[in-house]
């Protein structure tokens, strides 16, 4: 009798957890979540402090977006900057807080489904009238385009970005880093760059010398809340000059802060 009573207590424990379990997973499906999505899911007050006041990303927004922390810092660099350029503008991480302290943004995004949940966040953070959104293809918008700072922020070929120990600029897509520089310093040298935490940061530290003189160049390592997300690199005026020693190889005033 005994045995049989703690067979029923197992029995009804173990359905007890299936129920649970079934009820975080319909928890998950209902918030729309997919498993790739989940880990960012639970940093999204750290992407969006606003996030529960109608933010929308879809799955590559989820794990492509700068936090908000981070963005913010990018944005206080340009502070009275004229008009700012971001390139691959995604769910309007950036752009949003560019908006709120630069004259104008250009948002570009070759994705019409990014373009429309960056102007919906454009709109939570009330600032979408400071901001120009363009469904376009950067590289073939570049020769039209006229900005005070570039920001460029490329894809990096999703969160696997991580799996080699050296992420090398031929890896961002949808053209190397090299190029991409080039068509950049063709419409202002004051550009901003977003980067993996692993990028070959003697590749980053030769972008400079596509020009001539050499452009300043800081890198910064970022970090939300003590973990080091990303790296962001400023070029020309938007590095700090005067104060950028030790000078690096090719006589570049340069700043690592990592
Ligand atoms: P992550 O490394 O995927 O996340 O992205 P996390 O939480 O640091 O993962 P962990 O498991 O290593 O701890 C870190 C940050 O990089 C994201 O929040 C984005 O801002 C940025 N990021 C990641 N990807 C894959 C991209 C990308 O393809 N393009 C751009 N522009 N940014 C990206
Ligand atoms: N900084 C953004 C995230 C950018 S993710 C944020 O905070 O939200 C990179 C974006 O580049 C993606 O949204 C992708 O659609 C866009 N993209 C890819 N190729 C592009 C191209 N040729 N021109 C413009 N945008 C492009």
């Amino acid at each position: 009798m005994r045995r049989w009573r703690k067979k029923r207590r197992i029995f009804k424990s173990k359905v007890r957890i299936k129920a649970k379990k079934r009820v975080l997973k319909e928890e998950k499906i209902t918030r729309g979540v997919s498993p790739l999505v989940e880990k960012y899911w639970l940093q999204r007050y750290d992407l969006f402090w606003r996030y529960d006041e109608g933010i929308k990303l879809d799955e590559e927004g989820w794990f492509s977006v700068t936090p908000e922390e981070i963005a913010v810092g990018h944005a206080q660099r340009c502070t009275g900057a004229g008009v700012v350029i971001d390139c691959f503008a995604g769910v309007g991480g950036n752009a949003i807080q560019f908006a709120r302290v630069c004259d104008h943004v250009v948002a570009i995004d070759i994705d019409p489904e990014k373009v429309a949940l960056a102007m919906n966040n454009a709109k939570v953070y009330g600032v979408e009238d400071h901001i120009d959104f363009i469904v376009g293809d950067f590289f073939q918008l570049a020769p039209s385009l006229k900005g005070d700072v570039l920001f460029l922020s490329p894809p990096w070929g999703g969160p696997s970005y991580k799996m080699t120990k050296k992420f090398t600029l031929d890896s961002l897509k949808p053209k190397d880093g090299h190029s991409l520089f080039q068509v950049a310093q063709k419409i202002t040298p004051h550009i901003i760059m977003y980067l993996p935490r692993n990028v070959d940061l003697l590749e980053v530290e030769q972008l400079s010398w596509l020009s001539s003189p050499p452009l300043d160049i800081e890198i910064e390592g970022n970090t939300v809340r003590g973990h080091f997300k990303a790296i962001t690199v400023y070029f020309g005026d938007a590095a700090i000059t005067q104060l950028c020693l030790p000078q690096t190889l090719s006589g570049a005033a340069c700043k690592v802060c990592i």
